[in-house]
This record gives C-alpha cells, sequence and structure tokens, in this order.
C-alpha cells in the first residue's frame, strides 16, 4: 500500500505523488513471496515496522526473547520449506536471535533474520550509538549468507536475495540487516512497487549425474547387509512418497536418525531403529539419505561401525561438500533428494534383488527382542513416576493421535522419549536437532501450532523448559493448542547431587526442589496441573489435547532418575586429579 505524498527524505515533495516507503517496501515485499508470518519482539528500531506488518496483513507473533523468536522462525522454515522470518532490535536483540539462526544453519533449515541496525556512518566510525553494532559483520561466519540493504529501492531485491540463499541448495540461516533509517526512506510508489521481485524456484531441482547414478546402484547391488539411514534433510524434503518407494522397492532396513522419526512408520516391518547398535555394526554398504555422518553417527567410525574400511557409503546429499566429511563415500550422488531417488529407482527394475533373508532375520530378530524389553518397561506404573511410567503414557497418548506434534528436549527426557515414543507421519516429531541444543522447546512448539494448527505436545526435562519458559505467557497470549509436559526430577539430569563442602549452596545441577512449574501457566490464564501418577498424567495430558487449551503438566518424576547427559555421558571429560 503506497503512502500519500508526504515531504520526502530525499529531495522536493512532487505535488499528488503517490510515495511509499521502506517499511510498506518491505511488507509488500515479504507478502509478494507469501512471507505471511513473522516471529520478534518488538522494540527500537522495528516496532512501528511490526504494528505496520500486522496492519497489512502479516501474522506477527511477538515474544519474550529472540532466541525463541528465532527458534520458531526455523522450525517454521523446517515445516513449511519457506524461510521462517524472524524481527528482532538492533544489537543484544540480533545477538539473541544469532544464536537460532546459528542453529538454523547448523540443522539446514530456512530462516532469514531481520534486525534494525544502526547507520552505518556511525558504527564505521564507532561513535557509539544507541545499540551500536557491526552486525552484519558478527552474523557472516554464523549463518549461509548475509546482506546489508541501505536504500528503499533496494528492499525487494535484498529480500529476494535472501529467499533464494535460505532455501536453494542446503538450506540456512541468512540475515538481513537493516539500518533504522531505511524504513523512513520514501520513494515514487510506482518505482518502488517495479522494484519488488517475486523470487521464481527459489529452491530448483538438481539432478546428479547418470554416472554417479549407476555407481550407487552397483555399490548398492554389492551388498549383502544393506542399511539405509533418513536424515532430517530428508524429512524437510516432503519427497514422502518417494522416499518409501525407495525404501520398499529397496526392502532394506532403514534406520532413521531422531527429526527422521515418521518418515515411514517406526512400526514399519522395515524400521531398524530398535536394533541400531547391531546395524551400525554389521552392515556393509550404507545409504545416507539427507543424513550427515557427524557426532550423532559417531563421525562414521569407530566400535561403533564395526572394522575399520568393512563399509561403503552411499550419500545422496545436495551439497557437494558434505562428501568425504568424515569417511570416504564409495558413491557420492549430489542432488536434490527426490530427482536423485527418482534416478536411483529408474534403475531398480523388477529384476532387483532384496538383501539377503538372512541379514533381514538378524536384523528383524533384534529388534523385536529390544523391542519386547522395552515394551515390558513402559508398561510399568512406578510411584513416584520414572521416565520409562510416564513415557509410556505419552506413548500411548500419541499412538491415537497421529496428527499431534511432538516437541522434545532435555537429556534423559529426550533420550528416553526419542525410543519410547514411536512416530507414525513425517515432520511431527522436533527436537535439539544436530548441535543438541538446549531451549528450543516453547519456540518450536509456537511454530509447530502456528504453522500446522495441528495439536502440539511438547515432553521437556525441567531443565530444557528453564531456557524459554516464559515463553508459555506467549502461548497463553496467543491461545495455542500447546500442552507442555515438565518432567520434574529437580534438576539437571537428577534431583540428587550433593555440594561436596557442605555449604549451603545447593550443587550445580539441583533446582528447588517440587517445583510448581504449573502454577506458572495458571499465572497467565492457562491450564496448570500437578501430576504425580501414570494416571494423573494421562488424564491431564488427554484433557489438554482434546480442548485444545494452553497447558502445563507438572509430572513429578523420581528425583533418583536419570544419568548424567542421557545417553551421551561419554562426551564429558572426566578429572584425574582427585583434590
Ligand atoms: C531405539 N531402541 C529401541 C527403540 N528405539 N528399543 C526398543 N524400541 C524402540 N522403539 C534402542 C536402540 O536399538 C538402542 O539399543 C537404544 O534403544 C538407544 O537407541 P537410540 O536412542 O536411538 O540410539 P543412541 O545409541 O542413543 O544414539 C546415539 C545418539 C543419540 C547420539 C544418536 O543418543 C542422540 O540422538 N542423542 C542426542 C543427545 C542430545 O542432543 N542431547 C541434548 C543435549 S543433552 P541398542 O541397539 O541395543 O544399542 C545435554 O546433556
Ligand atoms: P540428521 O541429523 O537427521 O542426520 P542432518 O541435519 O545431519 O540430518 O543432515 C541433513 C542433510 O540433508 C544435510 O547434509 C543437508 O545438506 C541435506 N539436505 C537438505 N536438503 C536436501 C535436499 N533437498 N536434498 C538432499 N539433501 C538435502
Ligand atoms: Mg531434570
Amino acid at each position: 500500500m503506497s503512502v500519500e505524498l508526504q515531504e520526502r527524505t530525499e529531495g522536493t515533495a512532487v505535488e499528488g505523488e503517490a510515495l511509499t516507503d521502506g517499511f510498506h517496501l518491505l511488507i509488500d515485499a515479504l507478502k509478494m513471496n507469501d512471507l505471511n508470518t513473522i516471529y520478534g519482539v518488538p522494540g527500537i528500531p522495528i516496532t512501528d515496522f511490526g504494528r505496520l506488518a500486522q496492519a497489512n496483513g502479516i501474522r506477527v507473533l511477538s515474544f519474550r526473547h529472540e532466541q525463541h523468536a528465532g527458534n520458531a522462525a526455523a522450525v517454521a522454515g523446517y515445516l513449511t520449506k519457506k524461510p521462517g522470518v524472524c524481527l528482532t532490535v538492533s544489537a543484544p536483540g540480533f545477538l539473541n536471535g544469532l544464536t537460532a539462526l546459528a542453529n538454523a544453519t547448523t540443522n539446514c533449515f530456512p530462516m532469514i533474520l531481520l534486525s534494525g541496525s544502526s547507520e552505518r556512518e556511525i558504527v564505521d566510525l564507532q561513535q557509539g550509538d544507541y545499540e551500536e553494532m557491526d552486525q552484519l559483520a558478527i552474523a557472516k561466519p554464523l549463518c549461509k549468507a548475509a546482506f546489508r540493504v541501505l536504500h528503499a529501492e533496494d528492499i525487494g531485491i535484498a529480500v529476494a536475495r535472501a529467499i533464494r540463499a535460505a532455501v536453494s541448495g542446503r538450506p540456512g540461516g541468512v540475515y538481513l540487516d537493516l539500518p533504522a533509517a531505511l524504513f523512513g526512506q520514501t520513494m515514487n510508489a510506482v518505482a518502488g512497487a517495479q522494484s519488488l521481485v517475486k523470487v521464481i524456484d527459489p529452491a530448483p531441482r538438481q539432478l546428479p549425474g547418470p554416472e554417479a547414478v549407476d555407481r550407487a546402484l552397483n555399490v548398492l547391488k554389492s551388498a549383502r547387509k544393506p542399511l539405509i539411514i533418513l536424515g532430517k534433510g530428508a524429512a524437510y524434503v516432503q519427497e514422502d512418497e518417494t522416499i518409501k518407494k525407495f525404501v520398499e522397492t529397496s526392502g532394506i532396513p532403514f534406520l532413521p536418525m531422531s527429526m527422521a522419526k515418521g518418515l515411514l512408520p517406526d512400526s514399519h516391518p522395515q524400521c531398524a531403529a530398535a536394533a541400531r547398535s547391531l546395524v551400525l555394526k554389521e552392515a556393509d554398504v550404507v545409504v545416507m539419505l539427507g543424513a550427515r555422518l557427524n557426532w550423532l553417527l559417531s563421525h562414521g567410525k569407530g566400535k561403533s561401525w564395526g572394522e575399520p574400511g568393512s563399509k561403503k557409503f552411499i550419500q545422496l546429499d545436495i551439497e557437494p561438500q558434505e562428501m568425504d566429511s568424515n569417511v570416504e563415500i564409495a558413491a557420492p550422488l549430489v542432488g536434490d533428494l527426490g530427482s536423485s531417488l527418482q534416478l536411483m529407482l529408474q534403475g531398480m527394475d523388477n529384476s532387483w534383488k532384496q538383501p539377503p533373508v538372512a541379514w533381514l532375520d538378524t536384523v528383524y530378530a533384534k529388534r523385536d527382542a529390544n523391542v519386547a524389553k522395552l515394551t515390558q518397561r513402559v508398561g510399568a506404573d512406578t510411584t513416584p513416576m520414572d521416565f520409562s511410567t510416564a513415557l509410556g503414557a505419552l506413548r500411548e497418548i500419541i499412538a491415537d493421535r497421529p496428527d499431534a506434534m511432538l516437541v522434545n528436549e532435555g537429556a534423559n527426557t529426550l533420550d528416553f522419549a526419542r525410543s519410547i515414543i514411536n512416530m507414525s507421519e513425517p515432520r511431527k516429531r522436533i527436537d535439539v536437532g544436530t548441535w543438541g541444543i538446549m531451549g528450543i522447546g516453547m519456540g518450536a512448539a509456537v511454530a509447530a501450532a502456528v504453522e500446522t494448527g495441528n495439536q502440539v505436545l511438547a515432553v521437556e526435562g525441567d531443565s530444557a523448559f528453564g531456557f524459554s519458559g516464559m515463553e508459555i505467557e506467549t502461548i497463553c497470549r496467543y491461545n495455542l493448542p500447546v500442552c507442555i509436559v515438565i518432567f520434574n526430577n529437580n534438576g539437571i539430569y537428577r534431583g540428587t547431587d550433593e555440594n561436596p563442602t557442605g555449604g549451603e549452596d545447593v550443587a550445580p545441577t539441583v533446582f528447588v526442589k517440587d517445583s510448581r512449574y504449573e502454577l506458572m501457566m495458571q499465572a497467565f490464564g492457562g491450564e496448570g496441573i500437578y501430576a504425580t501418577s501414570r494416571d494423573e498424567l494421562t488424564k491431564a495430558v488427554v484433557n489438554a489435547m482434546d480442548s485444545g487449551k494452553p497447558t502445563l503438566v507438572n509430572a513429578i518424576i523420581d528425583e533418583n532418575a536419570g544419568t548424567e547427559s542421557g545417553r551421551i555421558g561419554n562426551l564429558n571429560p572426566q578429572s584425574v586429579v582427585k583434590k
């Protein structure tokens, strides 16, 4: 919408000329590219931009801290394949958003961080402006691309570049630096409209070469013990039917990484999630679909992968530099996953041989044994609840609600939930991702509710919840269908550590015992429930998910339950010096 005749900021006003300005050009550029939601925190110099964006039909969700707004934008990008948009003030607000931008880039989630900033001439002379910081320089190493806009007529191109950078190739975070004066710049409305760009095909298909496809098929044909590993890149691409067809045509067991759970149901006959150690150790050919051989897969080497050199890797990824990142890739297939799999399938004619029965029998026997053991564990009803009892209840609720979005973070709360709560549909589980970052919970819950409209169940360790807990006011303010379950075991990992000095301070990992988190939710008008048993937990969560009301369930977990750092305690250095 153009601005009626005002004094031009540059030159003289022309009688009757219709003007536009930086505020409206940015709004129009976002809307033109179907970016209709902004997650942010108001403040100088972007408060009015947020108001005008809302007035012009963009949904603007205000958070209490920019990191959680940024996490919401990143998750929105993951769920929609359009860049999520986060809006922050300059310097400290920008820095708060930067953690989320860097995390998005690490996760390969597309998002754009829009931050107000100080004028260049003041920053470059370091003259001590309000919230002065060279934000562009600081952002560049932490995201996929970073741009600054100085002139209103460049806003259209800047937004187009930011969108294309965020979603093309390997998706990631993009920073757009907006000096305060830009918003008030005016220009002729017609010229302004002509300066805007609707991005054409921002994430073009990228096909691998035929020789790469042939090479991959030949390596796969040689396999006696093949394995497919599905990563969150495979979930992100929304090529669900092609992925399912490839897995089922191949007959190969698959292992889903945590956010790839549900691409094919965890109950699928070829799912090997419950035989993880065996398949990683014994497989002779491993097909990586949108997954990286990083720390989550022990870098593709070491004792969990069997004898050195005992495996051949086929890797399908859009990022060429991902190949050979940790170990040699025998068959690199660089391209978008959908195109690559379609070409692979074309080469898997009906003469395609299924994996040897002996391998399948071995894998599925181990899987079934582990499933049986876990099923027994989760059937227990201990008081106070342990992780298995509480998660056994949530497992049943999620099984009955395949559309529900599951957000999960913590240490034990994350690791136990990953194997106990089965997923049956793609992109329904959002967790700590590649970094293993704490604090994604409430931002992810907001985005999951806003972008899908589905009920959200956020299963949070009490420590993890603390990183974003103030956002329950945001959830109540927008009346979002989010049920938060806090696994309250009085501390980080557990609540039993002691201060060895006997001093008054509690141990560094211990919280206030029996914290009444549910009263926080009641303070903001949400439902707050204190649950000490499986039945109370079940009832509270079922009611919350049936009602769609913002709810927080304080699930009391035995403070002795849990292990240090969950299943990654091995990453902790141990002091050998006893003082
Ligand atoms: C898995 N398992 C199961 C099932 N799923 N058994 C029965 N039923 C089901 N459904 C088995 C699986 O085969 C393994 O047994 C075991 O359970 C663990 O499986 P998991 O959790 O999938 O695998 P594992 O070994 O923990 O994977 C390593 C990891 C994972 C690093 C990928 O721990 C992870 O993603 N950690 C993230 C940690 C993190 O980011 N934390 C946040 C910061 S916490 P076996 O096959 O017999 O071994 C800060 O402190
Ligand atoms: P996980 O942690 O689940 O193993 P990662 O985040 O490590 O998953 O890996 C995701 C991979 O998916 C990244 O290497 C990324 O380049 C890749 N990827 C993202 N989009 C595509 C796409 N369209 N086609 C192929 N690979 C993709
Ligand atoms: Mg805890």
